[in-house]
């Protein structure tokens, strides 16, 4: 029997059935009592056929800096011994509770030994040290933000206290990789076949960003000199199968390097820049100092494998992964209410890098994409939260699309508003001020503010919740044109009323008579209305004004301008922003889908645009077909929402569409043939390109479009071009769809990754029942201890709100997430998040849901699910 100690404090039932969970607010927050000056760390991992555990060594260096209590955070862990300043403590020198142990009446200087014993191998939340895979893929690594370093060690773990740390790690020779984070200073054998190494991190630093791996695994090496001079080793390590997909990540690496020295004058600070690549991960990555761990998703890449959007996502998160080492490691968040602090920050610093490697317009238009599937749903739900949350219970719970994604356009919003030379002296400002230390949104404003005080004025877009709605209209007199617009924000229930916000509107002025572009500008909306007046515009006879509102999506506001269906149609056309082309034609879209409006300028425009735009900028004509998801549409609704019309309206619109644009589909295609792959935007633009038309071929039913299919699945030179055929033999229900997938299950079972596509290829199938789609769960290759493979099922199940908006839907999804609940918290959580709009359902289907999610909470026992259902059902 493995030694799996059976002390390990246990939930208090007494909380189980709590419906009260603790809430902990912003305006309570107080410095920490004790810093910890340094932190030696000793981890020696067992994983014998008769030992399986860890026992952690902790040697805290701590002095005061306030009156109060000496505690420390503890989770799940098995308090073998501890010592005060040499003396070993009774149970009557501390108190000790499932979260924390407290000392009453601590010195002033404190060394403080702990020794704890936790099991990694059971450990299946994928926070603390835990074990990732099985047999021959086992490895140990850790996942620590926000507060997963508590289930390792006993430490005061709040990202306010910062110190150095030297960790010893200590294993079976069978895990030869051992790895932390900084500077490797020690290693060597030991008897029993066994070994350690030392590793010292020179940088202060708060524990959410430590690391440690212990695993077998290959490394693919290189350097990189930064502007300072230093010598950069750069390691990436992967299982010995997957390393040689780790050439695009090395090239992002040493790209996002380049790239922060050039445009924010930041270079790396240490010698050694590892990441390592996991397959049971709860995100896509996590910027350890020094030691990135990566979701497998989020590193791994190869033509043969990789879709281009996951291969160019990979570039995107690595560079994500990198910048956080200056805007979050070395200037952090003083508490977690802080943390759009870094992330908004940090996916803004993103976005303008992946703007570096494309169309920076097709980036943005992606990045709105995003923005307006995750995050204004999000907003418009009983999930509603401002980008700094005032309260939580489960800190987990705010990794959300309103924390990064919004909190990245505030950041747009300022850097737009300063424009460049303003914002990089506020940036430079921010580091020259902050850096080594724990900060607030505050801080980073008054930092942005230093060119221009206004700026402090954005923080309401920090503190206020709910997506505001732009409106506006323009009159001519005079030959003057006066734009009027105006703000409203929806009352969250719960929070003030809603305040006037800075909102920067980038705008143009055409002339239809001739197509062009008469005047381009800035204007910043502060009060709750405001008039804009423009002159000199009527000079030329035939000046007929259409206005282009939000070009590059300037604000992340809901626009709603009144635009005619004929305006729309010439900006689609006309505009020279790609951005507002592709917005264009989404509002058009948005008010054919939802509101019945016909569809003649919107085939017009598509007819007039869509063959020059495929030859000059394939990738843009591609998104000028983007149509809302049915999920999309429907959180756009919020009363009476029928997901049955919704898709029917769908169908027949697309398909009317396909059809009215036959002949380009007919031509374009033969004008595509599949060539050698190469990793180009430009080619990437002719992929995406070529399986839209596929996909409209077959839809409107091209006599050789079947053809093209099985040419292209047969052919194929990459994962886009062959799952972009497979996708299309599933959607139109293509006689070769049985046999494809059996092929590709065949060609690249051994893949996990590929493996997560087959699974959401099948998920997202529209012929598939939810009986179809649970039963891919009971597949030979489904996990439920996989973060990936369950998203790609579950995924697909929400993608179809006719199937997740069922009794048996819900039901199902319901119960796999009482099984969850037990087993990964935070990924139960996030997921239950998928059914946050339901309150927007149509009578009978919303009190069934309500019913339903009302019994599963007597069933959930995590803090991360309870609080996410009590917020479902309660602030509405
Ligand atoms: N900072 C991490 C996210 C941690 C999530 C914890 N539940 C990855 C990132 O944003 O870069
Ligand atoms: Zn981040």
């Amino acid at each position: 029997m493995p030694d799996v100690p059976t002390n390990i404090p246990t939930p208090d039932p007494s909380l189980k059935n709590s419906n009260q969970p603790q809430k902990i607010y912003l305006k309570d927050y107080t410095p920490p009592v004790f810093s910890v000056n340094h932190i030696d760390l000793n981890i020696e991992l067992f994983d014998g056929a008769d030992k399986k555990h860890a026992t952690v060594t902790a040697n805290l260096d701590m002095t005061r800096n306030t009156a109060g209590d000496l505690v420390l955070f503890g989770r799940e862990l098995q308090l073998e011994s501890i010592t005060l300043n040499g003396k070993t403590l009774s149970e009557s020198d501390y108190q000790l509770d499932q979260e924390s142990l407290t000392i009453v009446n601590a010195p002033d200087n404190c060394q403080i030994t702990t020794v704890v014993t936790i099991v990694p191998q059971t450990n299946t939340s994928l926070e603390g040290l835990y074990q990732a895979g099985e047999g021959a893929d086992k490895m140990f690594c850790t996942q620590c933000e926000p507060e997963g370093f508590r289930k390792i060690t006993f430490y005061p773990d709040r990202p306010d206290v910062l110190a150095t740390f030297t960790t010893r790690i200590e294993a079976d020779k069978t895990y030869p990789t051992l790895l932390a984070n900084g500077n490797l200073i020690d290693q060597g054998e030991l008897a029993g076949d066994r070994h350690f190494a030392v590793w010292q991190d020179p940088t202060k630093k708060p524990s959410y960003l430590f690391a440690c791996v212990m695993a077998d695994l290959d490394v693919l090496t290189d350097q990189y000199v930064t502007s300072e001079g230093r010598e950069v080793l750069l390691e990436l390590y992967a299982k010995h199968e997957n390393i040689e997909q780790c050439h695009v990540g090395m090239q992002a690496l040493k790209d996002s390097m380049k790239w922060d020295e050039d445009n924010y004058g930041r270079a790396y600070d240490l010698d050694r820049y590892m990441i390592v690549a996991v397959s049971q991960f709860n995100m896509g990555a996590m910027e350890n100092k020094g030691l990135n761990i990566f979701n497998t998703a989020c590193v791994l890449s190869s033509p043969e494998t990789t879709t281009d959007r996951r291969n160019f996502n990979v570039k995107a998160v690595i560079a994500h992964e990198y910048f956080h080492n200056w805007t979050g490691n070395r200037i952090t968040c003083r508490d977690w209410f802080q943390l759009c602090l870094k992330e908004g920050f940090t996916v803004f610093r993103d976005q303008s890098f992946s703007e570096s490697l494309h169309s920076p317009a097709v980036q943005r238009i992606d990045d709105v994409a995003t923005l307006r599937a995750a995050q204004f749903p999000e907003d418009a739900s009983p999930l509603a939260h401002p980008p700094r949350p005032d309260h939580f219970v489960e800190i987990n719970n705010f990794y959300t699309a309103t924390v990064y994604e919004k909190g990245a356009e505030i950041v747009r919003m300022i850097a737009n508003t300063l424009g460049k030379d303003k914002f990089r002296q506020g940036t430079d400002e921010y580091f020259r001020r902050y850096d080594g230390q724990a900060v607030t949104v505050e801080d980073l404003l008054s930092a942005l503010s230093v060119a221009d005080p206004s700026i402090e004025t954005f923080i309401d877009w920090y503190t206020q919740p709910g997506t505001p709605t732009l409106s506006g209209y323009f009159t001519v007199e005079n030959n003057r044109l006066a734009l009027s617009l105006s703000q409203q924000t929806r009352q969250v229930a719960g929070y003030p009323a809603p305040k006037a916000l800075p909102i920067p509107v980038k705008m143009a002025i055409f002339n239809r008579a001739t197509g062009e572009l008469a005047k381009e500008d800035l204007v910043l909306l502060k009060d709750d209305s405001q008039s804009f007046e423009f002159d000199g515009l009527f000079a030329k006879a035939d000046f007929d004004p259409v206005v282009s509102l939000l070009r590059d999506f300037s604000a992340p506001v809901q626009l709603n301008f009144n635009y005619s269906n004929d305006d729309l149609a010439f900006l689609m056309q006309y505009e020279t922003n790609g951005f507002n082309r592709w917005q264009a034609a989404q509002l058009l879209v948005n008010r054919i889908l939802l509101q019945n409006a016909d569809t003649d300028a919107y085939i017009t425009a598509l007819k007039a645009s869509l063959p020059a735009l495929s030859e000059t900028d394939p990738m843009l004509a591609a998104r000028l077909l983007d149509m809302p998801s049915e999920r999309e549409l429907g959180s756009a609704i919020q009363t009476d929402y029928d997901p049955s019309q919704v898709r029917a309206r769908h169908q027949a619109v697309k398909k009317a569409v396909a059809v009215e644009l036959k002949d380009i589909w007919q031509s374009a295609y033969a004008k595509l043939p599949i060539s050698a792959y190469e990793d180009t935007a430009e080619a990437m633009g002719v992929r995406a390109w070529r399986n839209v038309v596929l996909d409209m071929a077959l839809l409107a039913g091209v006599s050789d479009a079947k053809h093209w299919a099985i040419t292209q699945y047969q052919q194929a030179s990459c994962m886009t071009e062959r799952l972009g055929a497979l996708n299309a033999a599933v959607a139109h229900g293509l006689p070769q769809k049985a046999e494809w997938l059996a092929d590709f299950y065949q060609r690249f079972h051994h893949d996990a990754l590929v493996m997560d596509l087959w699974f959401g290829v099948q998920a997202n199938d529209s012929q598939a029942s939810v009986a179809d789609i649970f039963a891919l769960t009971s597949h030979q290759d489904f996990d439920i201890n996989t973060p990936n493979r369950v998203r790609a099922v579950l995924g697909g199940l929400l993608a179809q709100p006719t199937k997740i908006w069922t009794q048996q839907g819900v039901e199902q999804y319901l119960s796999m997430m009482q099984d969850l609940d037990k087993r990964n918290p935070l990924l139960a959580s996030r997921l239950i998040q998928g059914l946050s709009n339901w309150n927007a359902l149509v009578a009978d289907k919303k009190s069934m849901v309500k019913q339903a999610l009302i019994l599963s909470q007597a069933n959930m026992s995590s803090k991360n699910v309870k609080e996410t259902l009590q917020s479902m059902l309660n602030n509405l």
